[in-house]
């Protein structure tokens, strides 16, 4: 009897044991559960705030953008530019440019032979190509010069010239070595202006477009920009 007491009492035991295990994986299992719940939870709160974040920098960049352009376009409107004299625009007739003895393509002018090419190119490129041709980026050396090129240039283009800052800041050469001080200067109202300096510069010369025909003013742009551009060479 007592063994079967004993016998009883173990069965007993184990199944109380067996129960309290299960009990334990149970709640083990629901912890997990919980765990894993409380872990998406917490990523897709982080995802949410990585959005709205996201959403509220790009708003922020597209309003800098905004603002930068309105102030540049500010800059270079003549009538609102207080800084220096503004330019007074001197609008001039079309001109049908003459080859002259200047070879296929080129136009010729006082002792001069120019390229005005149709294609675009970065500002060493286009360089590069004026150079195989035996000549260089247009080098204005005079106002009649650039009236020249202003009539019979595409009025609404800007084009490269060969005007460029290779040393510091604000030291602008001729790519022939004409002494830069000895040419007289026509930059745009408010240029150059070394407009977007945090990511290239503007380091290289160009003239720029417009709506009617005048006299074509300089801008720095961008020299990694693609754009038209004149060659020149001796005649
Ligand atoms: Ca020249
Ligand atoms: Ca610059
Ligand atoms: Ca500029």
């Amino acid at each position: 009897m007592e063994s079967q007491y004993h016998h009883f009492g173990s069965a007993d035991s184990t199944t109380v044991s067996r129960e309290s295990r299960n009990t334990h994986t149970g709640m083990r299992r629901i912890l997990v559960y919980i765990l894993y719940s409380v872990l998406v939870l917490l990523l897709l709160i982080l995802l949410m705030v990585t959005g709205i974040k996201f959403t509220q920098m790009s708003k922020e960049i597209n309003e800098v953008k905004l603002q930068i352009e309105t102030v540049s376009r500010r800059v270079s409107t003549p009538t609102s530019y207080s800084g220096a004299k503004p330019l007074r625009d001197v609008f001039l007739q079309e001109l049908t440019p003459v080859r002259g003895t200047c070879g296929e393509g080129w136009v010729s002018f006082r002792g001069s032979c120019y390229l005005i090419s149709i294609t675009t190119a970065t500002w060493a490129k286009a360089e590069e190509t004026c150079k195989s041709h035996k000549g260089h980026l247009l080098v204005l050396n005079n106002v009649e010069e650039l009236d020249y090129i202003s009539k019979v240039a595409d009025v609404q283009l800007g084009y490269w010239i060969g005007l460029v800052e290779r040393g510091q800041e604000g030291q602008w050469s001729w790519v022939d070595g004409t002494d830069y001080s000895s040419t007289p200067t026509f930059w745009d109202v408010g240029q150059p202006d070394d407009w977007d300096f945090r990511v290239n510069g503007e380091d290289c010369g160009q003239l720029h477009g417009a709506q009617r025909r005048k006299r074509k003013l300089w801008n720095d742009a961008d020299c990694g920009l693609s754009y038209r551009y004149i060659c020149e060479m001796k005649a």
